[in-house]
């Protein structure tokens, strides 16, 4: 049995996890991880290291009650479409359906988005025998607004392959761009009434300063990498995301959902490991991230931990900076 959580602890110790995608479901919270194997096997920038198979659902009923792992929800064996890969993924609820948007490569080694449908928040999921058409890239977020409309944002680069697509097909050679140039950003797109198809063509979403310039591929700090999640608060639309190389969370805001979006400041300095990943949600008046780091495994980049901490705005909105490790608690 796994013990309540605490503050920056892994959320769960018996099995590797990352990529937390957190969402309040009937009063419950639940978190879509990603499941990271116990392997030895060598790292690169492909992400050949992240050979996930499979998903688990975990949740609690608040955060004085013990974290339930609700078993295997999905697995690539299941899912015609993929081959390998099964990385970060997100989870909505409409028509009283339940959704799993999960990235893998498909049979020819391209990374693309697929859903599986299920009756519970924990799972089983059932995967559509096809990837959604027109999708790409990894990491999908779905936003289901207050208007009802439903949102997917996705997209990272190197081992996710966004920069292969700058022309809107997939060229395997294709590199980001030079430094002085824009920076490529997260895409979006309207999902279907059913959530299984797109609405509407992916766009690229566009992340400026505060004078209304692009950020460039070369500002590190701030320019996009990974991992985006949209949530709101106080009517703006907050964008965050990791910047991969400089191993930071940042976030962007808008009024429009589709941006552009104007770049605010940090929500977490770098973890232990290489990746940096995360959700926002609110619980109970109260607000928290979630997020992973590698000190379960001793640092090793592909064996993770999920964790939490509460998080918090200060009058302007501004989300205040989170230390990872307060107090130097980077033990296990
Ligand atoms: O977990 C595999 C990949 O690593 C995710 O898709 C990225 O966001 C990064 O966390």
């Amino acid at each position: 049995m796994n013990q309540a959580p605490k503050p920056h602890q892994p959320l769960v110790k018996h099995i590797y996890t990352a990529d937390p995608s957190a969402h309040v479901f009937d009063g419950r919270i639940y978190i879509y991880p990603s499941h990271d194997l116990d392997h030895d096997g060598e790292s690169n920038d492909n992400g050949d290291q992240y050979r996930m198979e499979d998903y688990h659902v975990l949740s609690l009923e608040n955060f004085d009650s013990p974290v339930v792992d609700h078993g295997e929800a999905l697995h690539v064996r299941d899912v015609p479409w993929a081959s390998k890969q099964m990385w970060a993924p997100d989870a909505a609820y409409k028509n009283g359906m339940y959704y799993l948007f999960f990235p893998a490569r498909d049979h020819e080694g391209i990374f693309r988005i697929g859903v599986a449908t299920g009756s519970s928040p924990a799972g089983p999921f059932r995967a559509q025998p096809n990837y959604i058409e027109g999708s790409f890239s990894i990491d999908p977020a779905v936003l289901v607004d207050d208007d009802g409309r439903s949102y997917m944002y996705f997209g990272g680069l190197w081992g996710g392959q966004l920069e292969k697509w700058q022309t809107g097909e997939f060229r395997p050679e294709a590199a980001e761009p030079a430094p002085g140039a824009p920076a490529l950003g997260p895409r979006v797109a309207l999902l279907s009434d059913d959530m299984l198809s797109l609405q509407t063509a992916p766009q690229e979403i566009e992340i400026v300063d505060e004078a209304g310039d692009p950020i460039l591929a070369g500002d590190e700090d701030r320019r996009y990498f990974e991992g985006p999640w949209v949530h709101k608060h106080e009517g703006l639309y907050y964008l965050s995301y990791s910047t991969g190389t400089t191993h930071k969370l940042v976030y962007a805001v808008s009024r429009d959902p589709l941006g552009p979006y104007t770049f605010k400041g940090t929500i977490l300095t770098p973890v232990v490991g290489w990746t940096t990943h995360h959700s926002i949600v609110r619980f109970q008046h109260k607000w928290y991230l979630f997020y992973h780091d590698s000190s379960l495994s001793g640092g090793v980049n592909h064996k993770r931990c999920v964790k939490y901490t509460e998080l918090h705005y200060d009058e302007e909105g501004a989300i205040r900076t989170i230390d990872p490790y307060p107090g130097d608690e980077n033990s296990v």
